[in-house]
C-alpha cells in the first residue's frame, strides 16, 4: 500500500512540471538582507544581487518587491519588452510583469528608494540587483 502511495504523488508533480514549462513565467523574488541590504531569487533559488539565466521566447518574468524600500525596474540593454503593471515596486509584495516577445540579451537592474521604516541597519554597500536574461 505504501509503494502505490509514493507512486501516485511522484507522477503528481510530474504532472505539475509540465504544466508549468508549458507557461514559461519565471518570477525574482527580491528580499531585504542584513548584508548589502537586498539581494533577488529565481524561481526559489540562491539569492544573490547578480542573476544570469533564459527565458524562452514569449515568456515572461515577474518581479517581486519583498524588500523593505522600493524598487523601480530598469532596462540596462535589450530589445523592448512588455511591461505589466508598473516599474516602481513601492511596497511589500508590489510586483511587475515583464513579457518578452523578441529573441535578444536583456540587462535590468533596479534602482532602490529610501527604507519604508527608519533605523534599518545593514552592513556593506548596498547591492545593485543586475539581471541578464538571454531569450531564444
Ligand atoms: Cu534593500
Amino acid at each position: 500500500m505504501k509503494r502505490i502511495l509514493v507512486l501516485s504523488v511522484a507522477a503528481a508533480g510530474l504532472g505539475l512540471a509540465a504544466g508549468a514549462s508549458a507557461s514559461p513565467t519565471s518570477t525574482l523574488v527580491i528580499r531585504h538582507q542584513v548584508h548589502g541590504c537586498h539581494s533577488w531569487s529565481l524561481d526559489g533559488g540562491a539569492y544573490k544581487p547578480t542573476q544570469a539565466f533564459r527565458l524562452a521566447r514569449g515568456g515572461s518574468l515577474v518581479i517581486r518587491n519583498n524588500d523593505m524600500m522600493p524598487h523601480t525596474l530598469l532596462k540596462v540593454s535589450g530589445p523592448a519588452f512588455v511591461v505589466t503593471g508598473k516599474v516602481l515596486m513601492n511596497h511589500m509584495g508590489a510586483s511587475v510583469k515583464l513579457t518578452f516577445p523578441k529573441a535578444g540579451v536583456y540587462k535590468l537592474t533596479t534602482r532602490a528608494g529610501e527604507d519604508y521604516m527608519a533605523g534599518m541597519k545593514t552592513v556593506g554597500e548596498d547591492n545593485v540587483l543586475r539581471a541578464t536574461i538571454t531569450v531564444s
